[in-house]
């Protein structure tokens, strides 16, 4: 027994990390298909580490009818044409774009915060996957809103370049070199130098001076934990691979010391604390790379504000923030609704 499952997207960074996962989380697989653009088309793609190929199957003719789950990570263009035709076949879409996910008729979701919205799902056939900094936020955010009830948060990210997908990420190491060696670092994907430099702009600006990654970061924690909560973001990329951090300060109604904060953390579905307030014992994007948790460091009182602490929190963005919660996802929806595993 077992799901037949699509990778849509599946030769960008997060489809890769989808299959990836898939295999190392040994999915129950009864069949896998690797679906792309025409561009990558006939191309052959390595199911994880499981030495098993896959032939690249083209989107535009790829009949989704008898497949039980599709993982879209194929940006919003092609989503928005393929991922309903999918669902209307039959297959449940668990979509990674920022499409669907603020449609009230589609679920949200984070696994270890809200798994009870997934029942929602069968009115579309569509589950949207958060952003990447939602997803890993919401994760942090959770224990501590039910343990003293959230009213207001103030996060900075420091984004990778990975967010960006393998254009950005090839235009770090290209700039790096090139600045290395004397040669101009012309931007091309990024509005600015993003080698030895930080860029406090992520997506579009909207009217009232904030981003969409911004927004989104207000509009997907309401959705997703609670919407009573306010949030403020500063979203900015910096010259990091992968791996996104954030410094997060949060206000809440009830009492809620740094140290019993740290002790609900260590607990929690997730979340790794390492916070050793010493030199070192704390987290940075290099370590989290290529691991599913939500790691949290830097624990500590703010004593600005009656009921207040601050916290870093990092996360590997192409799997937390994108391809492993899109498997959770899957499991979840395995578990509670299709089960065939
Ligand atoms: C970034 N968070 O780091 C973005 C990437 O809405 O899924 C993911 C964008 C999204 O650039």
């Amino acid at each position: 027994m077992g799901y037949r499952v699509a990778v849509v997207g599946a030769t960008g960074n997060v489809g890769r990390e989808m299959l990836a996962i898939l295999a190392e989380r040994e999915f129950p697989i009864a069949e896998i298909a690797a679906v792309a653009s025409p561009r990558s088309t006939g191309s052959m793609i390595e199911f994880g580490e499981t030495g098993k190929m896959l032939k690249v199957q083209n989107i535009e003719h790829f009949d989704f009818t008898g497949w039980d789950i599709a993982l879209f990570a194929a940006g919003s263009a092609a989503t928005k044409i393929y991922a309903p035709k999918a669902a209307s076949q039959g297959c449940v879409v668990i979509d990674n774009s920022s499409l669907y996910r603020m449609e009230p008729d589609v679920p949200l979701i984070v696994p270890e915060v809200n798994p009870d919205a997934i029942d929602g799902y069968t009115q579309r056939n569509i589950i949207a996957n958060p952003n990447c900094s939602t997803a890993q936020l919401v994760v942090a955010l959770k224990p501590l809103h039910d343990a003293a009830t959230i009213k207001r948060v103030v996060v900075a990210t420091y984004q990778s370049v990975s967010g960006a997908g393998k254009e950005g990420m090839d235009e770090l190491f290209e700039q790096s070199r090139n600045i290395f060696v004397g040669d101009s670092a012309e931007p091309k994907k990024f509005t600015k130098q993003i080698a030895f430099n930080i860029i406090p702009h992520i997506d579009v600006f909207l009217d009232d001076g904030s981003t969409k990654e911004e927004w989104k970061m207000v509009v997907e924690t309401k959705k997703i934990l609670d919407p009573k909560i306010k949030l403020t973001a500063t979203c900015v990329r910096v010259p990091v691979f992968v791996g996104h951090s954030e410094a997060v300060n949060i206000e809440f109604e009830n009492e809620l010391s740094a140290e019993d904060a740290q002790k609900i953390l260590r607990e929690a579905p997730g979340i790794m604390l390492v916070d050793k307030r010493e030199d070192g014992g704390y987290v940075t994007p290099v370590e989290c790379v290529g691991d599913g948790a939500t790691y949290i460091s830097r624990v500590r009182d703010d004593s600005t504000v009656e009921n207040g602490i601050s916290l870093w929190c990092v996360s590997d963005n192409l799997r937390k923030g994108a391809a492993l919660n899109a498997v959770q996802i899957a499991e979840l929806l395995g578990r509670r609704h299709l089960k065939k595993g």
